[in-house]
């Protein structure tokens, strides 16, 4: 079973929508390589589970806990991006004179964001294509696994690295590098399994392997040591710590399994859209849902 905080995994830093990078951003949530593959993929490996190597199947639960959290924080910056068109914000007269609020959705990357959904994320990737399980890879064989794993972390990094480069907008940035970051911790939690398991990493890792600290919104947050770190996500106590532990494979310090969950971010409401007609409640209704709040 799952519990769950109302709180974003990490803090998104505020600025101006930007629907393209909303687009692009869409890649690494419901694309081949994104993050509702990770969290589909650790799950369903964890469900499928068999034997008693029990710190294993605990780290790859662990991991598949925090991608939930990861699905949310994306999805969340996605619906910062999209929310109020351009030039919507603080003016409070949408568009052409008002008179089509939501005309620059024509023009947009994915109209869907605001004619299917209303100025939000949705389960596709960038190009509009709804996620499929067809991506999860699961073979009940422990080392093989493993092996998926750590290349999903290694193209999953290598896309947001892309991402990084393609936009300076503040709130895609400030995700997509807190994402850079938990992948490489990611990347190093699965090739420090393997290297239980026979395996010697050398200079291969991480993939891509470049200096990240060259981004500085990286930089913070490697020097707080956010790479090496990794949540057991377990109320219950948890073995990871037997795996994830020591020299770091991708040669970046000591790994270290926290017994503390991360702090989390506080999530702001998302504000109410007229033209998209949501939550679309009559002064009527909201009365109704005041009643509710009291009781
Ligand atoms: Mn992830």
């Amino acid at each position: 079973m799952f519990f769950h905080v109302q709180k974003l995994i990490n803090e998104i830093i505020p600025d101006e929508p930007d629907p393209a990078a909303a687009n692009a951003l869409q890649e690494g949530l419901g694309g081949q390589f994104g993050e509702m593959r990770t969290m589909m993929q650790y799950m369903f490996q964890s469900f499928d589970f068999r034997g008693k190597a029990q710190p294993y199947r605990d780290l790859i639960q662990g991991i598949g806990t925090e991608e939930i959290s990861h699905v949310e924080l994306i999805a969340t910056t996605i619906n910062y991006l999209l929310d109020g068109s351009p030039r919507y914000r603080g003016n409070g007269t949408p568009g052409a004179g008002g008179s089509t609020p939501l005309h620059m959705a024509l023009s947009q990357g994915n109209i869907q964001h605001y004619l299917v959904g209303a100025q939000s994320a949705m389960p596709v990737d960038s190009a509009g294509n709804p996620w499929s399980g067809s991506y999860v890879y699961v073979s009940g064989n422990l080392v093989l696994d493993l092996l998926y794993n750590l290349m999903l972390e290694a193209t999953g990094r290598l896309q947001k690295c892309r991402l990084y480069e393609m936009t300076n907008n503040k709130t895609a940035r400030s995700t997509i590098s807190y994402l850079i970051v938990r992948d490489h911790a990611h990347e190093n939690a699965y090739a420090k399994a393997l290297e239980t398991l026979g395996v010697n990493w050398g200079k291969v890792l991480p993939i891509p392997n470049f200096d990240a600290s060259t981004y500085p919104e990286v930089k913070k947050l490697m020097e707080m040591g956010a790479h090496n770190k990794q949540h057991h996500f377990r109320l219950d106590g948890s073995e990871m710590g037997k795996i994830f532990k020591g020299q770091s494979p991708s040669g970046s310090g000591t790994l270290e399994t926290t017994q503390e969950p991360p702090e989390g971010a506080p999530i702001k409401p998302a504000s109410e859209r007229p033209e998209e007609f949501a939550p679309g409640l009559t002064r009527e209704l909201e009365k109704l849902i005041e009643q509710a709040a009291k009781m």
